[in-house]
């Protein structure tokens, strides 16, 4: 069976756990406590030596992670892949979008204000991210005005990757009362069939 490293407060964590769900895919979850080191581990680091989760252990021994990297093995061959070509490079811009420009504002906000104490340094680095993080939000909201989904209207791992931290965004100070296009598309994913809840997955 498939093992998956995995802390349940973790986006990443639930992009990987969301995939393997509407796959159909069974899989044995290892909880490691992210807040307690224990992806720091000599034991986890000789799994994964970059020490994040999520990791995925295949049954041959083989190791995979960074979540959109996850997303795509498990996606391929299905509807969450596009078949077009052009379609499938414009779901990769999303998911490196993500990486680069959304998750580390909105993700790390969400990370700093549940888990840090607001201290002066903390603060900073909350208001830091705000502008940018505002940004990506607005980038979403101008895309999704016209569209159902972020690629060929039809839902893909692009939309995966950016719901799992766009709808506990507010959860990182950022309100998503003013982008009325992205609540629309968070219905809408949520009523995919075999949709699972970040909770829930
Ligand atoms: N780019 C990676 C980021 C993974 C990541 O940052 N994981 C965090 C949890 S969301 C983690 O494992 N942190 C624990 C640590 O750095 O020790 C991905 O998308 O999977």
């Amino acid at each position: 069976m498939l093992t998956l490293y995995d802390d349940p407060i973790s986006g990443n964590g639930y992009k990987a756990r969301l995939i393997l769900r509407l796959t159909g895919r069974d899989f044995q979850a290892v909880a490691l406590d992210i807040l307690n080191g224990e992806t720091r581990t000599p034991e986890f680091l000789a799994i994964n030596p970059n020490g994040k989760i999520p990791t995925l252990v295949f049954e041959d021994g083989r190791v995979l992670s960074e979540s959109n990297a996850i997303l795509f093995h498990f996606a391929e061959a299905t509807s969450y892949w596009p078949v077009d070509s052009f379609a499938r490079a414009q779901v990769m811009q999303w998911l490196f979008w993500e990486q680069y420009t959304h998750e580390p504002n909105i993700a790390t906000s969400r990370f700093l204000r549940q888990h840090r104490e607001l201290t002066d340094e903390v603060t900073q680095q909350l208001d830091a991210r705000k502008a940018p993080g505002e940004a990506a939000l607005a980038l979403m909201e101008n895309h999704l005005s016209a569209r159902t989904f972020l690629v060929a209207d039809s839902f893909t791992i692009a939309d995966i990757a950016l719901y799992a931290y766009t709808h506990v965004a507010e959860e990182g100070g950022f309100s998503l009362s003013g982008y009325p296009s992205i609540q629309k598309w968070i219905t809408r994913i949520e009523a995919v069939p075999g949709f699972r809840a970040m909770g829930d997955a």
